[in-house]
This record gives C-alpha cells, structure tokens and sequence, in this order.
C-alpha cells in the first residue's frame, strides 16, 4: 500500500474539527497522546454493543466472546513487537505501570543494599521515580548515563559505568523530549556482558518504529497504546518468559491465581499472574485494532514519512530568528521538535499559538532533569505522527512569527 497521508487523515475524525475560535485543529502533541482512527473507536463501540461481559470466567457466549476478543489482541500486540509468545505480553495501565511492575515484582525480588541500577539523564519521570523510591526502600544505587551537548547519550560514560557490575540497565529508546533514538540493540547487548538486566522505556519507539524485542534482546520492553492510536487505561510490559516466571507476582486478587485456601495461594500462569482483577478488556480490544490499523500501514512506511516531516519542521524552524532547538539532527531522531523562543516563555508560545489551532505542549515534559541539564525550566515541543503534514508544519511556523511580532 502507498502511504498516502491525504488518505490517512480522512481516518481521524477529530482531525476535521475546529476549535472555538474556528481554526481546524493543528495537532501538533502526538508525543503525550496520539488520536485515535476511526477504526479503533468503532472496535470498542462494537465490543459494548455486541459482547460486553467479564473475561475468563463465563461459559456464556458473551464471556467466550469477549476473552476471544481481549486474548486475540494479546496475539496481534505480541506479533507487532515480534515477542516469541503472547504470553510475555502483560497488560498493565500504561508505560508508568508497566515500569512500576518490574520495579515492584523484579527488582523488590532481586536487589539488595548496594546494587547499581544504571538510568540516562534523559529519563521520563516514569523511569525515575520508581528507581528512587527503591532506593530509598532497599538502599539500592542509581548511577546515570549522561546526556551530551547534542542530545545523544555518552556511550564511553556507559562503557565505564558497566565496569561497576550493575544488576539493570533502563533507559528510554527514544526521548520524549530531544526525540534522540538511543542505540538499544548495542546498549542492551553491553549490559548483558557485563550481567546486567536491561530494561526499555518503549513509549516513544513502539509507536513510531519497527520494534522488534527478540532482535534487541531486552528483558523487559513497556509501552502505552494511547501513544500508538490506541486508548488510554491500557499498556503493556514485555517480559522475556523466563524472567516473567522467576518473579513474583506484583497486585493480587482475582485472576492472578490458580488455587486459593485461607492463608496461601498458588499464582496463575503467564501472563494472568500479572494480571489481577477485572482488567481493561474494551481498552485491550482497541489496543488490537490500533495494532491492526498501524501494521497494515506499515511501520517503515510511517517512520519514512515522520522522518521527512520532522527534516522539513527542523530545517524551517531553524531559519527562524530566536529559535534555539534541543536535541540531534533528523538522522537520529524520531518526531519530536522541542525549542525555546528568545525571550519569551514556552507557555505564552503555545497558548498564542493555540489561539491559531495549533496544539503543541509546553512544560518541562516530565523530564524535568533533563531541562535542568541544559539550564532551562521549560520548552515548547511540536510533535509529528503519521498524519502530520508539511503544511502544519508552516503553520506552525507562521505562528512562530506571530508569537514573535506580538512580543517585539
Ligand atoms: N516514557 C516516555 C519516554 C514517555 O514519553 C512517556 C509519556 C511515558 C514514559 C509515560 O507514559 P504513560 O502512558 O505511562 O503516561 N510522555 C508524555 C509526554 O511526552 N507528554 O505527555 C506524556
């Protein structure tokens, strides 16, 4: 199929809205959460109208239907990021949960006082915070790849933090922020040498690049379908089985169990170990059908096209007196364009630009080390899927001009 994003955009309903002021919407955020097609929602529409009814437990058509509908899209998410069994895939919330599980289940079983956990100073808050609350809790040490002048992460500075026996490695595959694609592959292959874990923060690569865990070899692998034209309320973690089945269980209750008396229980088998209580099922089956939607486009053929829109936004925005960007060249990074404008605050940026449609986030982003790292409490932050077009691009650019003429 040619990717075609004319096409493509006619899938998303609320790319044809308008907002109060009568501009279409400029959806220009797709990093915090992408929109949704049409088939998604439809998918979900279709699971309440026709097969509503709890997973797992009923004989009842509805039941059969349902845990149909909610494991098939287990078997789709597990052949997308070509995990070797639908098994390893849990679900959870979100990438924060899926983070939080291994922190909990993993690292409360396998960390003692002392043990290194390395991370990036690239890090969503989400891949930072549950690693500081272990250390306080099991006295545990954190130490931190750092993140060079260009954006890129300093692999000699890893190579030597190797040589200190870390027990994990963690670390996003693409910046939320700086958009930098990290070497995973290789990152990964280092940590195993040296006897280290290594777990990947996938909530900014699984949406937007061909992911393919056994080829990286990561023992845990977390992502968020909201991000990947999916819904919100669902995520996964991948798990390598064989690390799955050693760890404890992380939340009990329902379903998590094979066999309960009054004072023990026996856990289920993968993946409901991780799985208690009643979960996310119409969430799951949208989470399905946007992997559907996603793999008949093709992931290459939307990387391709997010790489020309993000050259072409990068190159534009550049020109622009007063624009200072953050992070690499389009060679090595995904669609992500955090900037700071002369003068003038990311916030008063995006809310004139708002003014115009034109959706882009300001803030701190969640990475708030990261900022502190180039000296700044904030950016403004345009971000590009696979319905972003050149023409959003000028308009955003326009804006940019128009924030500055307001201002001078
Ligand atoms: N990791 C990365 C790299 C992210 O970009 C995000 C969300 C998360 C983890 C957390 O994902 P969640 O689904 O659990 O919330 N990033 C952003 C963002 O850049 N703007 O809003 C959310």
């Amino acid at each position: 199929m040619k990717f075609d994003v004319v096409e493509i955009r006619k899938d998303f309903p609320i790319l044809e809205r308008e907002t109060q002021s009568g501009a279409r919407v400029i959806y220009l955020d797709s990093t915090a959460t992408s929109q949704k097609p049409t088939s998604v929602i439809e998918a979900m529409n279709q699971y309440y109208r026709r097969s509503n009814a709890n997973i797992h437990r009923g004989v009842h058509t509805l039941a059969e239907e349902a845990t149909a509908l909610y494991e098939g899209a287990r078997e789709k998410i597990a052949k997308f990021i070509n995990a070797s069994a639908a098994r390893e895939i849990i679900y959870t919330r979100n990438t924060t949960e899926s983070i939080n599980l291994a922190a909990y289940a993993w690292a409360r079983a396998n960390l003692k006082p002392g043990d290194l956990v390395i991370l990036t100073e690239m890090e969503h808050h989400s891949n930072l915070v549950p690693w500081q609350i272990l250390q306080a809790e099991k006295n545990i040490e954190l130490d931190f790849i750092p993140v060079t002048e260009d954006g890129t992460l300093d692999l000699d500075a890893y190579k030597a933090l190797l040589g200190r026996s870390p027990k994990l490695v963690a670390f996003t595959h693409m910046s939320n922020v700086l958009g930098t694609i990290n070497p995973a592959q290789e990152m990964i292959r280092l940590a195993h040498e040296a006897g280290a874990l290594a777990l990947v923060d996938g909530a900014q690569s699984v949406p937007h690049l061909k992911v393919d865990v056994q080829a990286l070899d990561a023992d845990f692998y977390a992502f968020s379908a909201h991000k990947m034209c999916g819904p919100t309320g669902i995520g996964v973690l991948y798990g390598k089985a064989a690390v799955l089945e050693a760890m404890p269980p992380f939340l009990g209750g329902g379903d998590m169990i094979k066999e309960v008396k009054l004072r023990s229980f026996r856990a289920n088998t993968l993946p409901h170990k991780f799985e208690a209580g009643t979960p996310a099922i119409a969430e799951a089956i949208g989470f399905g059908a946007a992997v559907d939607y996603l793999s008949q486009i093709g992931m290459e053929a939307i990387a391709a096209h997010e790489h020309e829109i993000t050259s072409y936004a990068l190159e534009r925005l550049e020109e622009i007196p007063g624009v200072k960007l953050f992070g690499p060249s389009a060679d090595k990074k995904g669609g992500v364009a955090a900037f700071i404008l002369d003068g003038i605050h990311p916030h008063d940026v995006a809310q004139i630009l708002d003014r115009d449609g034109i959706a882009v986030r300001a803030g701190h982003h969640c990475a708030q080390p990261l900022h502190e790292k180039f000296g700044i409490p904030a950016t403004s932050r345009a971000s590009f899927y696979l319905y972003s077009t050149k023409e959003e691009v000028d308009l955003l650019v326009n804006g940019i001009y128009k924030v500055k003429a307001l201002f001078n």
